[in-house]
């Protein structure tokens, strides 16, 4: 069995641990296809948060209570940066996280795709499973916003990190989504799919800028493989983070339901066939799509594995 799962980063990545091990239970090959619009270059370095997060949890060296870089980080090269008063200081590189990013850097410079270098960091930390950019090209997540009276594009970091997605937004922009081509290996993983799966990532900001390569929405939404997204919104919030800030420059109301339509059904010009939802949201419906529910709270590798379980079983796959 073939399973594809399109994913951000610490929503992805617990996701993903799941995934991994029904795999092993089923013998299933996982391919993880993963957003890169939150990609930034940075002091001269290539930082890809959202691969880095996939790979670094489930390669066992990630930081879970931060959800983003390294466990046992220590901050010196941060702190020297600042020291010299190098923008921005308000984005902290850790001094483990670093590394990854002069190995990309450089394999980048020298001319490897996206694609390649992330097989190499990944000959280090042994995820267990495929993970692919979902392009080599440029991708990258801006907002359009209005500070002191003017309105311009922000990057997507300094948007989150900087404001705290606080600033008045008036929309997102996927720069170069229109004409970015899929990376190597992401349209022969859906088409080949048995199953495709969307994690309970940030749906404006993590799984949209994948679905913004054209070639690869086309590849889901027609796809033979059945597609079931997972809903990051319990109740009326977000699990964590600022997904709920996300959806209002959206107008799309901060609900599984509300998510659910926005990704919209594939008979209805969507990409889901079905959408789990957490079993305090039973009875939630969205137009054109089965509406399951089941606990979706990642509090651990089991409940996670579970989910999977539970989402594949919802279009007949085991
Ligand atoms: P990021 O790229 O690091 O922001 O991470 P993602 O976009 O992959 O995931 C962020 C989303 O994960 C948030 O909107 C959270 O609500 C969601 N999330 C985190 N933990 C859980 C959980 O235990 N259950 C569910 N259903 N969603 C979760
Ligand atoms: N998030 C922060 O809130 N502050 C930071 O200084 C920061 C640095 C950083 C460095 C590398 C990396 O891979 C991620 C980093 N993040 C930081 C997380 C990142 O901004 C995001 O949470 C996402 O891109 C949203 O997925
Ligand atoms: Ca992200």
């Amino acid at each position: 069995m073939r399973i594809v799962v399109l994913a951000g980063g610490i929503g992805g990545a617990r996701f993903l641990l799941g995934v991994r091990a029904v795999g092993r239970e089923l013998g299933a090959d996982v391919t993880a296809v993963i957003n890169v619009g939150d990609d930034v270059t940075l002091h001269g370095l290539r930082i890809c948060p959202d691969l880095d997060s996939v790979m670094y949890t489930l390669g066992g060296g990630a930081d879970p209570e931060r959800g983003w870089g390294r466990v046992g980080e220590s901050w010196t090269v941060k702190e020297e940066l600042a020291a010299y008063g190098a923008e921005p200081t308000w984005f902290g590189l850790g001094d483990k996280d670093v590394a990854t990013h002069l190995v990309r850097t450089r394999m980048l410079d020298a001319g490897y795709p996206l694609s390649a270098v992330t097989e190499a960091l990944c000959d280090r930390w042994k995820p267990g499973i495929r993970m692919l950019p979902a392009s080599d090209d440029r991708v990258e997540t801006h907002a359009v916003v209005e500070v002191d009276g003017a309105t311009r594009a922000i990057h997507f970091q300094e948007w989150w990190i900087r404001h705290r997605a606080g600033v008045p937004t008036q929309r997102f922009v996927f720069v170069g989504a229109e004409t970015a081509k899929p990376a190597a290996g992401v349209l022969d993983a859906i088409s080949e799919a048995d199953v495709v799966l969307l994690a309970p990532s940030n749906p404006v900001v993590s799984i949209a800028p994948i679905l913004a390569v054209p070639a690869i929405r086309d590849a889901v939404a027609t796809g033979r493989a059945p597609v079931v997204g997972v809903s990051p919104i319990i109740g009326s919030a977000p699990v964590r983070g600022m997904a709920d800030k996300c959806l209002a420059v959206m107008g799309v109301p901060c609900t599984p339901a509300g998510v659910g339509g926005l990704l919209g059904a594939r008979a209805n010009g969507g990409v889901l066939d079905a959408w789990l939802v957490d079993e305090t949201d039973a009875g939630v419906e969205v137009p054109g799509l089965t509406v399951r529910a089941v606990p979706l709270w990642m509090t651990d590798e089991a409940a996670t594995a579970t989910m999977v379980r539970d989402a594949l079983s919802t279009v007949g796959v085991s």
